[in-house]
């Protein structure tokens, strides 16, 4: 059987061990779908070659952050999908329920795998998840990045300071990673380990969560990208209007993995649209996205202040002092009732949808500094109301928005103000003057 090796930059060993007589599994965590999947491809490549089954296993994490239901639902969506996809193929899926440093390493040793294959994630949760889990088998555990086109680890060996020192580091490496995908095959060896887990009737639990605005898993991925190429792209050069639903909204659907930013690019810059507005497309979905990771992979201290620049946290300490007119309190900002009708309606559309317009965000985290006691205090908020209400929330992408929006991350000084000090100001006025902005304004409040 012809199978295409996984470019080697994308796999991490992170234990040599030793094989054991059991199946390859691939634990799936971030990219929390079939199509398009590195590591999965990954898993069933060495399987073959060993002649061993192959599952796919998801350990379901009673919290995650801040996620509500409402987060659940959607991933428990998409899992649904994934379990159904990978029957087609032959390929076993598993999900157990539990802290995954203690329910992983109990129920994997059990299978005595000849290889663990785990997806590439910057965020502490995650390292913590897959340090415990790697100290616990005795059989290889191989690491693959496959949420980004570039692998993290090679884009660039250090935190980068913008997007424009990252970009040409990216570019160079492109025409390398940005290819199709080979595709999964019907897995040769059957897999008859420990039956059908009783847990996966979790995934079929009907959820009495808040109804979901957007459909979760693969399929309905595509559609929204399907609909954003016929409709959005070509007016992405309007994105900074929140009225005008010109972002893809696909930002959910990335976040918990459930469609590859790799072929979503190939499909995208393939497409027949105005050249400007597929650059600018791309560039949020490569080089915003992957510049994300790069800051969360290389800055620990990826959500709070120690984490923004030193010319940043130097500004914002010489202006530490200057009057604040508001000093609201996380209870007033999670209630939407400051006294700004423009803020109040961009927090209840994120409690509403679970998503906020990318523009509104930068607006809706600066108004956080401005009116709040210290810039530890908006950072805090701006990070806990994220992680909580959106939808996109709990990923590298947010934390760099935040920390761009209060703390200069990725940008650079501008003119000196009040409380910002060199850091970027947003006023409302002009958002008032957009078309549409009122009614946006009265349809939130
Ligand atoms: N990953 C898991 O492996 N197990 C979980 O139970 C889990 C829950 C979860 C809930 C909300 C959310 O936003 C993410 C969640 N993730 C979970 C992680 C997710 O798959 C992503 O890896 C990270 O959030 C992005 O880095």
């Amino acid at each position: 059987m012809k199978f295409n090796p996984v470019d080697p930059r994308r796999l991490t060993v992170l234990k040599p061990g030793a094989p054991g007589s059991g199946p390859v599994l691939y634990w799936m965590s971030r990219d929390q779908r079939v199509s398009d999947n590195w590591a999965l491809i990954h898993a069933q490549n060495e399987a073959v070659k060993k002649g061993r089954p192959l599952a796919v296993v998801f350990c379901l994490a009673p919290r995650f952050g801040e996620a509500s239901r409402r987060h659940y639902d959607f991933m428990l969506g998409g899992l649904r999908e994934v379990e159904e996809r990978l029957r087609r193929f032959d390929i076993a899926f598993r999900l157990f329920t539990g802290d995954p440093v203690v329910t992983l390493p109990r129920e994997l040793t059990k299978l005595d795998p000849a290889l663990v294959v785990c997806d590439f994630d910057p965020l502490r949760e995650k390292i913590r998840w897959r340090a415990a889990v790697t100290a616990a088998l005795s059989c290889p555990v191989v690491e693959v990045d496959a949420h980004n086109i570039v692998p993290a680890r090679i884009a660039s060996p250090k935190k980068e300071y913008a997007a424009a020192t990252f970009r040409p580091k990216l570019n160079r490496l492109l025409a390398e990673f940005l290819l199709p995908f080979p595709k999964l095959k019907k897995h040769p060896v059957p897999f008859t380990a420990t039956p059908a887990d009783r847990d996966t009737a979790t995934l079929n639990a009907a959820s009495a969560g808040p109804a979901l605005t957007m459909a979760p898993g693969e399929k309905a991925a595509w559609k929204r990208l399907e609909r954003f190429l016929k409709s959005g792209l070509a007016r992405y050069g309007e994105r900074n209007d929140p009225t005008a639903d010109a972002t893809s909204g696909l930002s959910p659907y990335l976040h918990f993995g459930q469609i590859s930013a790799q072929a979503a690019a190939l499909a995208i810059r393939d497409y027949p649209a105005p050249t400007a507005a597929v650059e600018a497309f791309l560039e949020q979905l490569i080089v915003r996205r992957e510049l994300a990771d790069n800051f969360c992979l290389y800055q620990p201290h990826y959500d709070s202040f120690d984490g923004i620049p030193a010319w940043a946290q130097k500004t914002l300490n010489d202006h530490r002092a200057d009057k604040r007119l508001y000093r609201y309190t996380s209870t007033t900002w999670e209630q939407a009732t400051t006294h700004d009708d423009l803020w109040n309606a961009a927090q209840r559309e994120l409690i509403a949808t679970g998503a906020m317009h990318g523009y509104l965000r930068m607006y809706w985290a600066k108004k956080l500094l401005e009116w709040s006691a210290t810039p530890e205090e908006a950072i805090a908020t701006a990070v806990y109301l994220n992680d909580r209400y959106a939808l996109d929330g709990r990923d590298p992408n947010g934390y760099a928005g935040i920390l761009w929006s209060i703390g200069g991350l990725h940008d650079r000084p501008w003119f000196v103000r009040p409380i910002f000090g060199a850091v970027r100001y947003m006023g409302g006025a002009a958002f008032r003057k957009k078309p549409g902005m009122r009614g946006h304004i009265k349809k939130w409040s």
